[in-house]
């Protein structure tokens, strides 16, 4: 297979089918196989995950055949809620992309919900995410979606990563984590306070507190609440990579979907996510009920823990809007007949990017503080 790689048929086939996806009709053919990579399956993580959805699918047996308490359900929730916040509030819009800065005390708090979602340290979890935002969709991406729903979906965490993945993500600056102590400490300890923080205590509190069956806490509260939240969290680089509308950009993949916006805490307005991504609503449109995160940061910032929230302004919106969108949004004023040939402008991973124009800090607005 590597002979192969390099070879005029392979080049021109790797030509012709980014020539297809710029001419947007990406997701309409089966991705193309990538034959310049060969395949590593990491069998620990195939055995984990099939362990995972067999335990998952016997917890979800339990539920429905009403075996399992109320309040063991309703803590299952509230935990996959607080560790989905983490992630979201935390390892995405406060680490990933700098979209707005936090007091120690909430940089903690989010550290521990992340650590309760067990989806890699915080350190590794943005590494992975600045490197997928700066090349989206390219064999660097880590979970590029070209190469699938399956593999975007799930299947990038069973293979070893592609080349491109260690070479171009090692140019990714992650300076700004490295000062962090709580980032620091978190990967340094990850290994021992993680399974405590994500199967352990999880199992153990509604056994003690209401009396709950042992093995019907570990598969609910624990192995059925996690993988569901994975694959809520997965939905974002799948699906919000192959349907739903290009409000801001038809030239990329991502898509603002609002069913994976719900599912995923507002990380479904991935379209508006990967144009501006150091806006801390992740989002334009929606609200509350389809962006809790947003909730959770404007509720900290209310209390001064969470300060200088970035956003764009709605006029630097409206013009992205009419210069790139697909035409679905409800200020586009894009006539859909003619036939203008965009590109996707240099990505960034975030705020303080380096590649980060002048305009886009001019037109970008800082929130000081919330006070209603
Ligand atoms: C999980 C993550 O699920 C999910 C992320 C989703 C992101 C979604 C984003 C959307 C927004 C958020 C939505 C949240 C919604 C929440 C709702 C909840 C209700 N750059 O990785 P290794 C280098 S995790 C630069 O081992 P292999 C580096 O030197 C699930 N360099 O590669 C590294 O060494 P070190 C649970 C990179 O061997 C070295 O390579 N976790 C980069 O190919 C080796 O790295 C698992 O299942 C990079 N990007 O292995 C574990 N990457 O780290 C899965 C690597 O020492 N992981 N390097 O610096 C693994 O087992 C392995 O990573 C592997 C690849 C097998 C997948
Ligand atoms: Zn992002
Ligand atoms: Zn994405």
């Amino acid at each position: 297979m590597a002979a192969l790689s390099g070879t005029p048929l392979l080049m021109a086939s790797t030509v012709l089918t980014k020539k297809l996806h710029d001419e947007d009709i990406r997701f309409s053919e089966p991705p193309k196989k990538n034959r310049d990579y060969e395949w590593q399956v990491v069998w620990r993580n195939v055995l984990a995950f099939v362990y995972l959805h067999v335990a998952a699918f016997y917890g979800l047996y339990l539920m429905f055949t009403g075996k399992v308490k109320f309040w063991t359900i309703l803590f299952g929730v509230s935990f996959a809620i607080m560790s989905g916040m983490g992630v979201t509030a935390g390892a995405h819009r406060l680490w990933a992309h700098r979209a707005y800065k936090a007091r120690w005390p909430l940089r903690l708090f989010l550290a521990l919900m992340q650590t309760m979602a067990f989806q890699n340290h915080i350190y590794e979890w943005v590494r992975d995410h600045r490197v997928h935002h700066k090349f989206t969709e390219t064999d660097a991406d880590p979970h590029n979606a070209r190469r699938g729903f399956f593999f975007s979906h799930i299947g990038w965490l069973m293979v070893r990563k592609h080349k491109d993945v260690f070479e171009k993500g090692a140019t990714v600056d992650m300076s700004d984590l490295e000062k962090d102590p709580i980032v620091m400490f978190q990967k340094k300890t990850y290994l021992v306070v993680m399974p405590i923080l994500c199967f352990i205590i999880p199992a153990w509190i509604p056994v003690y507190f209401w009396g709950e069956n042992a093995w019907i806490s570990w598969y609910v509260a624990s192995i059925t609440r996690y993988t569901v939240a994975l694959h809520f969290t997965w939905l974002v680089n799948s699906a919000a990579h192959i349907w739903g509308n290009r409000p801001y950009d038809k030239n990329i993949g991502a898509t603002d979907n609002k069913m994976v916006a719900i599912c995923a805490f507002g990380e479904g307005w991935h379209n508006y996510h990967h144009v501006f991504p150091w806006d801390y609503k992740a989002a334009e449109l929606g609200n509350y009920s389809t962006n809790l995160s947003t909730a959770l940061i404007d509720f900290a910032a209310k209390h001064g823990m969470a300060y200088d929230l970035k956003t764009v302004s709605a006029d630097m919106i409206r013009q992205r809007v009419n210069r790139t969108g697909d035409g679905t949004h409800p200020l586009s004023k894009v006539d859909l007949e003619e036939d203008g040939h965009h590109h996707p402008e240099n990505p960034v991973w975030g705020w303080d990017d380096t590649d980060m124009t002048e305009e886009d800090k001019q037109f970008a607005e800082i929130v000081h503080r919330k006070t209603e």
